[in-house]
Formats: C-alpha cells, sequence, structure tokens
C-alpha cells in the first residue's frame, strides 16, 4: 500500500547551524522532521517524541532510531566540527566525524533490508577535503589534499558515503558545501566571533578581540541558502555529488572590514593577533565552482558576503543589548 503519511526526514547534528535551517527549510515543505541529539547534559529521556538521544561515536541505537522515525531521507550533519579542535582531539574527530558516518550508513543499510524501505542519504561533506588545493576553483573533480584530522575524517565519511551508494544501490549523496555562515553559527568560528565581537566592542562590553591568521581566503556563503541544496540534491533521480558555493573569495580581513565599518569603527583599533589560534597546517584558500548545481540543481546563493556580514553583526547588536 501506497505511503500517504507526510514525508520524514531524520537529521543528526539537528541542534547545529545547519540542522536549524534545514528544519525549518523541510517543515515548511510539509516535512515531518526527527532529529538525533548528543546527551551531553541532564534531561536524558525529555528530548520530545521527535528528537532521540544519540552519539554517533555510538551506532547501538542509529537502527531503533531508523525503526521509530522511519524517515524517507536522512541528513547526516552530526559531526565534530571545528578545525582547530580537531587537531588536538583527532581521534574524537575521526571516530565521531569519520566513523560516525559509517555508523549511520550502516544502520539505513539495515533499515533498508528489514524493512524493504527506500531511503535517502545526504552527507555533509565538506570544501575542508580540498586543503591545499591543487587547482583552483574547486569542482566535483578536483583531488582532495586534507590538512587536519577534521578533513581527513570527512575524506573517509565521503568514500564510505560513495561506497555505499555503488555496492548496495543505495540513493547516498555527498553535498560538498564551502563555509556558510549565519547569525546561528557557533560561536567559535571566526566570522560568528568577529560579528559577537563588534556588538559587544560597539556597546562597550568588550575592548579587544584576539584572532588568529586572518590572511586566510574562504569562499562564504549564507547558510540558509546553502540548506536547500542539500534538499535539492534528495530530489534528483540519480545520486550524485556536488559542489556547493558561491564562487566568490574574500579573507579574514574582509570580513572585519565589514563587520567593523557597519558599525563605524576601525577594526585595527581593536584586533590583535594570538598565536595560539593559528594552526598546526592552514588551508590558506578555497574557492568553490558550483556550476554543476546551477544546472542540474537549479540552485544559486542569494544572500551576498556584506548582506551576510551585516545580518550578522545586526544579529549580535540584538543580543548584547541584552547585556547591558
Ligand atoms: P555545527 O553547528 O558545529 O553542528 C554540528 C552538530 O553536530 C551539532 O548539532 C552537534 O551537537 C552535533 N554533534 C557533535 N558531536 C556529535 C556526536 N558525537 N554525535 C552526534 N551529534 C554530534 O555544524 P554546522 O555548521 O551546522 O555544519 C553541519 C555539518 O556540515 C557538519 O557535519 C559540518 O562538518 C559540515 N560542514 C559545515 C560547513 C560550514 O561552513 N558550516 C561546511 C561544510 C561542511 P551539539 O550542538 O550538542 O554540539
Ligand atoms: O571559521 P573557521 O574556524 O572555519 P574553517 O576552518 O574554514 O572550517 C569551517 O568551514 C569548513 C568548510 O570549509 C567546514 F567544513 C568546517 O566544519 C567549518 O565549518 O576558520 C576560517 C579561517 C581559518 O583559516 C582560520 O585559521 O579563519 C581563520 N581564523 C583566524 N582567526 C580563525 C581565527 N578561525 C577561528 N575559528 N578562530 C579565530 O580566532
Amino acid at each position: 500500500m501506497a505511503d500517504t503519511n507526510p514525508r520524514r526526514a531524520l537529521i543528526t547534528g539537528i541542534s547545529g547551524q545547519d540542522g536549524y535551517y534545514l528544519t525549518k527549510f523541510l517543515q515548511t515543505r510539509g516535512y515531518e522532521v526527527f532529529g538525533v541529539i548528543p546527551c551531553r547534559s541532564p534531561g536524558i529521556g525529555e528530548a520530545g517524541d521527535r528528537l532521540y538521544y544519540a552519539d554517533l561515536s555510538d551506532g547501538s541505537n542509529l537502527g531503533q532510531i531508523m525503526d521509530r522515525s522511519k524517515p524517507h531521507e536522512v541528513y547526516n550533519l552530526g559531526a565534530q566540527s571545528h578545525v582547530r579542535l580537531s587537531f588536538d582531539l583527532p581521534v574524537y574527530t575521526a571516530d565521531v566525524t569519520g566513523v560516525g558516518t559509517l555508523r549511520m550508513l550502516v544502520a539505513i543499510h539495515e533499515y533498508q533490508q528489514r524493512s524493504g524501505q527506500q531511503v535517502r542519504f545526504y552527507q555533509a561533506s565538506s570544501s575542508e577535503m580540498f586543503g591545499k588545493v591543487v587547482e583552483t576553483p574547486q569542482t566535483e573533480r578536483t583531488p582532495f589534499y586534507p590538512r587536519s584530522p577534521y578533513a581527513c575524517a570527512k575524506v573517509f565519511a565521503y568514500w564510505q558515503t560513495i561506497n555505499y551508494r555503488e555496492s548496495y544501490d543505495m540513493f547516498a549523496v555527498n553535498g560538498i558545501l564551502f563555509n556558510h555562515e549565519s547569525p546561528r553559527r557557533g560561536e567559535a568560528f571566526v566570522t560568528r566571533k568577529i560579528s559577537k565581537a563588534v556588538a559587544r566592542i560597539k556597546l562597550g562590553l568588550q575592548a579587544r578581540l584576539s584572532l588568529g591568521n586572518i590572511d586566510a581566503l574562504r569562499d562564504w556563503g549564507f547558510a540558509g541558502d546553502f540548506v536547500e541544496a542539500m534538499w535539492l540534491m534528495l530530489q534528483q533521480e540519480i545520486p550524485e555529488d556536488f559542489v556547493i558555493a558561491t564562487g566568490k573569495v574574500h579573507s579574514v580581513r574582509d570580513f572585519l572590514d565589514v563587520a567593523f565599518d557597519h558599525v563605524e569603527l576601525d577594526w585595527n583599533d581593536f584586533v590583535e593577533t594570538d598565536e595560539t589560534l593559528f594552526r598546526p597546517a592552514e588551508v590558506d584558500v578555497l574557492c568553490g565552482d558550483a556550476t554543476k548545481a546551477r544546472e542540474s540543481l537549479g540552485w544559486q546563493p542569494k544572500v551576498s558576503f556584506e548582506e551576510l556580514a551585516r545580518m550578522m553583526v545586526d544579529h549580535d547588536l540584538e543580543l548584547a543589548r541584552r547585556e547591558l
């Protein structure tokens, strides 16, 4: 009998930046959204009937979660996603970000065999896999050169996703997403660290901002635009991998310019260098070519770099005012 219930999606990493925007996006399309959250604090068993406690470093209840949520689509966004931190926690990062993806794939494959239901799988792959880039811009065909434990873990997850697609005829795809930011960005990532500091400096709540390598160049887009591409990848007839990027490159200095200009301050008066924030190996520049996504998915970014930086500062000004 045909399944007439709403489409169901299961999201790992639902409490993160992309989990937030993807949940909103799917809900506006009538999806029933289920989420996996790691158990870090009290409140076990009180996560709600669509939220399940699970840890990607422990696959023991992932199969049970598949049985309970019966998803048509799984978005694997859960990860230890901080590149600098991955140098301090390389084995943990490999386990959660790399092997965690494999645990999810195993759970989905076994669920498909048990239930006879087809599940579409999205893997949150990363432009960090290009690392010390061998060509610019980077496309779906550019070889990887990972430069951190995080990037190595993502390369492992990328190939496991392809292996499950090719071995078991699974609809499993990699979205190779370049940096994307928003007011929901974690505060340890450079754009949000800056936007939060700009707001607090403007209101007299903070005096200085310590940063690492401000010459790094990234292809920065808006998370709200990028989650739409995740969904589009799972609506295609054939499972394929896609690069998602703006194609425009800016330095951390550029972000400082726009963010401080927005509140009429000069960042040179406030920013200092902290050597401990440099990485053992840096990714100097990333620039994506999303031609395939534009042509096959009809996807393109809407929010510009300048709009993104101002949006984040405005949001953090609102938050900082509550501290006064
Ligand atoms: P994020 O804000 O750091 O969110 C990561 C999510 O993973 C959080 O919900 C976190 O839960 C969860 N998580 C952490 N450890 C876990 C574990 N052991 N088991 C289960 N869940 C765990 O990351 P994001 O920016 O939304 O990115 C989403 C995904 O895309 C990540 O896989 C990231 O690596 C990848 N990606 C991001 C970008 C980007 O520029 N944002 C670009 C390319 C790829 P807590 O909230 O409890 O920590
Ligand atoms: O904001 P970041 O920490 O992002 P990074 O390392 O590019 O990684 C993010 O994007 C990846 C996609 O390419 C994701 F896969 C990954 O999960 C994450 O979301 O650092 C951006 C740049 C780096 O070059 C860093 O060295 O900013 C430089 N930077 C300079 N000062 C800093 C700082 N980064 C951070 N986090 N904190 C600083 O104080």
